[in-house]
């Protein structure tokens, strides 16, 4: 009987922990035989829909060619299952980053789970809006990884797009150009910008009671990621001085930060950063009451958290 109500209590101490352990935001994936890579916002990290897709030419096998194969987590399992997507010889693919953004932070910042016994060469570019693109890799030789420090990427710019082209590497075989499983941002991060009219009336740095909904839906973002390291930057317009206005925004930015530190509770892993940056950087000249509507915001980007980083090899 004892042993039994042992077994029991040791079953619930598994399986708690095991629920525990599946709540975890960060996660492994498989590479290769023997490889491994971890991504810090796990599922979230993966390139969520096709902007644009340019098949080359030759082109794959028609069962090679289905888009949506190389959106979300990877799922590769042999080359004879068509669970990727083949780019054709010179093909052109253009990813979109919708639940996340990634930017050049410590270490590699993107891994690209290109699949097969042939590793094709490709470039990478990267884009903020879609538009303006600049190269920031490449992938050749079973070498899927990037660090965007390689190519000067500056280090305060979140992107939100992503292209590869196939460089000709080989053409022949039945999956022609770059097999595609997944995109990863493993320096992933969620951004969210809230309207400072919202949270705070004029000049006020105590939190207007209409904001419950913003906050509510703020938290809610936030809480897809059991650990992040929680960054609030708070603008003003240009009106008042430069030191009333950077006074202003470093309080409001308290105030958020010590809201959501209540509203997440005292267990919650989240480490939180304030950045006033008061009326110096606008979003558009302070010349209309439309566009200082517009300066008056308050931005909060949830980061891959800190432990994360120093596990790093080079800490
Ligand atoms: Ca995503
Ligand atoms: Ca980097």
């Amino acid at each position: 009987m004892q042993t039994r109500i042992f077994l029991l209590i040791l079953t619930l101490f598994f399986s708690s922990n095991f629920l525990v352990a599946q709540s975890k935001t960060g996660k492994t994936y498989k590479i290769s035989r023997y490889d491994y890579i971890y991504l810090p916002l796990g599922k979230i990290s993966f390139a969520d829909s096709i902007v644009s897709f340019k098949m080359g030419t030759p082109a794959p096998q028609l069962i090679y060619r289905d888009q949506s194969q190389c959106l979300h987590e990877p799922n590769y399992v042999s080359y004879k299952t068509p669970n990727f997507l083949s780019l054709g010889c010179s093909g052109t693919l253009v990813v979109h980053f919708s639940d996340n953004g990634f930017m050049n932070l410590e270490g590699n910042d993107i891994y690209v789970f290109e699949v097969g016994s042939e590793k094709e060469a490709a470039n990478i570019e990267i884009s903020e809006n879609g538009i303006d693109w600049i190269k920031a890799g490449s992938i050749s030789g079973g070498k899927s990884i990037i660090d965007l420090d390689d190519y000067y990427i500056p280090t305060d710019v979140i992107y939100y797009y992503l292209k590869i082209t196939d460089l000709r590497g080989y053409c022949k075989s039945k999956s022609a150009g770059a097999d595609i499983d997944a995109i990863g941002a493993i320096n992933s991060v969620l951004k969210i910008d809230i309207n400072a009219d919202v949270l705070f009336d004029v000049a006020k740095y105590n939190l207007k009671k209409s904001s419950k909904e913003t906050l509510d839906s703020l938290a809610k973002t936030i809480l897809q990621v059991d650990k992040a390291t929680i960054v609030i930057e708070g603008h003003t317009d240009s009106d008042g001085n430069d030191q009333y206005n950077y006074n202003l925004s470093r309080k409001r930015c308290q105030v958020v930060a010590n809201k959501l530190k209540l509203m997440f509770g005292s267990s919650a892993n989240y480490d939180y950063e304030i950045r006033p940056k008061g009326e110096s950087k606008p979003r558009v000249p302070n010349d209309s009451p439309k566009n200082k509507q517009m300066n008056r915001r308050v931005e909060i980007t949830v980061l891959p958290p800190k432990d994360y980083y120093e596990s790093l090899p080079n800490n």
